[in-house]
């Protein structure tokens, strides 16, 4: 009986592990072009397009915050020359076996009653007929970030709902070959759909009201967050009365600010991780305006999209960087691990960059603190390990490649310029005077380019307020 026991569980194991278990993959999969800033361009999307068939992502949806025809102007028809466009891209789509999906974000304006309001209803399906008359079968309305300058916004969900509906039954009607709508709500990530424990009155009524096909997408419990637990998934689905869709803000950057307004100035160029392993209808990973860089998470996004039950994010991410850069993938990920992780007052995502530089920078300057005599030698080796995978990358990385990262590349050969001499100066107990000046050069460079804020340029920071407090008489 035993052994019987042991040998089933065996089989099971051989099976799940050998990973001949069928694989479920997300019905509705993809990349959403949904992020602010300089839209991609026809190329860079023809080049998404085919990066989806070759990565078994399903979809792409067009929904550029920039193009002035998709949300500030979006009662305006697009001229003639980016139809034309569009229609072209349709057409890649198809022949990559990727469903187009063109959305239209009219919330800034939108009016829902009155005359006014069947005006632009009737604009908004104008708009949706030039889309079908140029293959387009998906659609998409989006109804994210409407808050004014207090926070607040003045959408009702039953309107809102009703729009959508009114939306889907007119098409539908028409043609008999358009899928379900997409939506995103106005209160699109769990933090801002309910109060203490009670779902907000335009959640409510938009939930109650919405066709039950339309799909919903949301983000998680915040805009930019580190993970959906099935959990919290379960809840949303709750909450909406359907198995809502995810969209996942990683890898873009477009909050990734300087005070002067530059956007994009650190890449995301770690895996897809913390997601729902449950059954869930849809989810589309927002990129970087940096197209070809969006692609390792991208990447990796796939490999879970396909395979979320036994997605493993180290071992996807590996297998990303060697299938994008062959030889340079060991230095590749030197790089990235210098820069995955997200974060500001309001978004938290990916994991921290370069942890085992930070342990030894940390352990390095713990000893000293303690007056202790620290073993230099393993943070020297992450330093000079960072500054040869740099340089190699700098010099042999496909153009295509580096004009996307050479100024993240070169502001972290700085930073590591940085750290050594803040190694030797620790060393030597005495500050060297370059590198205040050093520093002052990287936080110059930042209006451009940020990395691995918490490994390699925090140990400058660090070795600086060292050397610079003045010792206390044993
Ligand atoms: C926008 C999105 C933007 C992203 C990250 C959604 C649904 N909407 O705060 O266009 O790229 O956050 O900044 C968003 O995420 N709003």
């Amino acid at each position: 009986m035993k052994i019987f026991k042991r040998i089933v569980l065996l089989t099971l194991a051989a099976i799940f592990f050998g990973g001949s278990v069928q694989a479920i993959p997300i019905p509705l999969r993809g990349v959403v072009e949904g992020f602010y800033g300089t839209p991609w361009t026809f190329e860079d999307r023809a080049d998404i397009l085919d990066f989806c068939r070759q990565n078994n992502l399903n979809s792409y949806i067009y929904a550029p915050k920039d193009d002035p025809y998709h949300r500030d102007k979006w009662r305006k028809p697009y001229p003639a020359d980016k139809l034309e466009e569009l229609q072209k891209l349709v057409a890649i789509a198809k022949e990559n076996n990727v469903r187009f999906i063109f959305a239209v974000s009219p919330g800034l304006d939108l009016k829902y009653d009155g005359k006014k309001g069947d005006e632009d209803f009737k604009l908004l399906i104008k708009k949706l007929d030039a889309m079908y008359n140029i293959g387009v079968r998906d659609f998409a309305i989006f109804f994210d970030d409407l808050k004014d300058d207090k926070g607040r916004h003045h959408e009702n969900g039953q309107d809102q709902a009703q729009f959508l509906n009114r939306v889907q039954k007119n098409l539908r009607e028409r043609y008999k070959d358009v899928a379900p709508l997409i939506m995103v709500p106005t209160e699109y990530y769990f933090e801002d759909m309910v109060k203490g424990d009670k779902v907000k009155p335009y959640t409510r009524d938009l939930a109650a009201n919405l066709d039950p096909k339309i799909v919903v997408l949301y983000t998680g419990r915040g805009v930019v967050c580190d993970g959906i637990t099935d959990d919290e998934l379960a809840e949303a689905n709750k909450i909406f009365g359907r198995e809502v869709g995810v969209w996942w803000n990683y890898p873009v950057n477009d909050y990734s600010l300087t005070p002067d307004g530059n956007r994009n100035v650190k890449l995301a160029l770690g895996a897809i991780e913390n997601l729902p392993s449950a059954k869930m209808t849809a989810i589309f990973f927002n990129p970087m305006e940096q197209v070809q860089m969006s692609k390792i998470s991208l990447a990796t996004g796939a490999i879970y999209a396909n395979n979320p039950a036994v997605y493993n994010a180290e071992s996807a991410w590996d297998r990303v960087l060697a299938e994008q850069f062959g030889d340079l993938a060991p230095q590749m990920k030197i790089f990235a691990e210098h820069s995955r992780h997200m974060e500001n007052s309001w978004a938290k995502v990916g994991e921290p960059d370069a942890p085992g530089f930070a342990t030894a920078a940390y352990l390095v300057l713990n000893d000293l603190r303690k007056n202790n005599s620290p073993n230099f030698v393993p943070l020297e080796q992450k330093i000079d390990e960072s500054e040869i995978a740099t340089e190699t990358l700098l010099n042999q990385l496909p153009q295509k490649f580096l004009d996307e990262c050479r100024p993240q590349l070169e502001q972290l050969l700085l930073t590591l310029k940085a750290d050594s001499i803040a190694l030797e100066s620790l060393k030597a107990g005495k500050l060297d005077p370059q590198l205040k000046s050093l520093r002052a050069e990287i936080s110059a460079n930042e209006k451009h380019a940020v990395i691995s804020e918490e490994a390699a340029r925090k140990f400058v920071d660090d070795a600086i307020a060292f050397l610079d407090t003045p010792k206390k008489k044993k």
